[in-house]
């Protein structure tokens, strides 16, 4: 069986440095996974991607060559990716028993306004019979904001609904939260578990009405689908990495259909372990 996670979120919310967490803990604990990147625009990586979009198709020549702006430009890419999807095919290779951790770009457009990130986990899903996840990260720091959390639960909703596959929405940078004082426990549950209320609180919400009708709409919505919920994610602590990995590997139940394996020396008489 192969598997994949796509991680998404808005740019910044943590992705990459969430990809890289996950590798170096499965490392620690002996597991095989592959990061895949694409974003035509990534600079660097702690790890080097496996498959990398950058060596299919490169953002700078095309903002260069077809006088396209960054965000047209990304857009482009992804046009043109999908319409290579053998590139990918090949880059796969026939791996049996892949593991991918797909780093995505963040841009909203890729997902809702035209669906390229749909398109292609529907292919890996179909086409090459992947079994696929998402995770969606939304920085932590938007708790001091409501309205700016509230607006990200709305957009993580939509990343769930318009990609189609199961996903976990991460509250990134946790870290930071444990070091403010005076942030209860309860308090920070009703983010992690969005308590759409909060948004009365919001003194905007007062002075204007419109908005205040605004913010009434958003509640109601949230409390009616009750689809979002947010675990916590702290990339400096290993426990949190492995808590992260494992719902990960829960929703697309990993290693639950595999044959038992038989010791190679039984099986054929070679001892060599590759
Ligand atoms: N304190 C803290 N900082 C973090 C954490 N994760 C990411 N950062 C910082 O947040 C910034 C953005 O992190 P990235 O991992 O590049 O975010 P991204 O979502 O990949 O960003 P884009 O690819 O540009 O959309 C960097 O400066 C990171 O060092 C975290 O868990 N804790
Ligand atoms: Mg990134």
């Amino acid at each position: 069986m192969r598997y994949a996670v796509m991680v998404t979120g808005p740019a910044g919310a943590g992705k990459s440095t969430f990809c890289s967490a996950l590798i170096t803990h499965a490392q620690t604990i002996g597991r095989q996974v592959h990061l895949v990147n694409l974003d035509p625009a990534a600079d660097k990586f702690e790890y080097e991607p496996t498959i990398d979009i950058r060596d299919l198709i490169n953002l700078e020549d095309v903002m260069e060559e077809l006088e396209f702006g960054p965000n047209g430009g990304l857009i482009y890419c992804f046009e043109y990716l999908l319409n290579n999807l053998d590139w990918i095919e090949d880059e796969l290779g026939s791996y049996e028993d892949d593991y991918l951790i797909i780093d995505c770009p963040g841009q909203i457009e890729l997902y809702t306004h035209i669906p390229l990130l749909p398109r292609l986990a529907a292919y890996l899903q179909t086409s090459l019979n992947f079994r696929i996840s998402a995770t969606y990260l939304i920085d932590s720091q938007f708790m001091q904001d409501k309205n700016k959390f509230f607006a990200g639960v709305m957009s993580a909703m939509s990343c769930m609904l318009s990609l189609g596959t199961s996903m976990i929405c991460l509250m990134s940078k946790m870290d930071l939260v444990k070091d403010q004082k005076g942030r209860t426990k309860r308090e920070v549950g009703r983010y992690l578990d969005p308590d759409p209320t909060l948004l009365f609180d919001s003194p905007d919400s007062e002075s204007n009405p419109k908005f205040n009708a605004l913010n009434r709409a958003v509640v109601g919505l949230i409390e009616d689908q009750n689809i979002v919920s947010f675990l916590p994610l702290d990339v400096t602590s290993e426990d949190s990495v492995n808590t992260v990995l494992s719902h990960i590997d829960n929703m697309m139940q990993y290693g639950e259909d595999e044959e038992p394996k038989v010791p190679k020396d039984m099986d054929d008489g070679d001892f060599g372990d590759d």
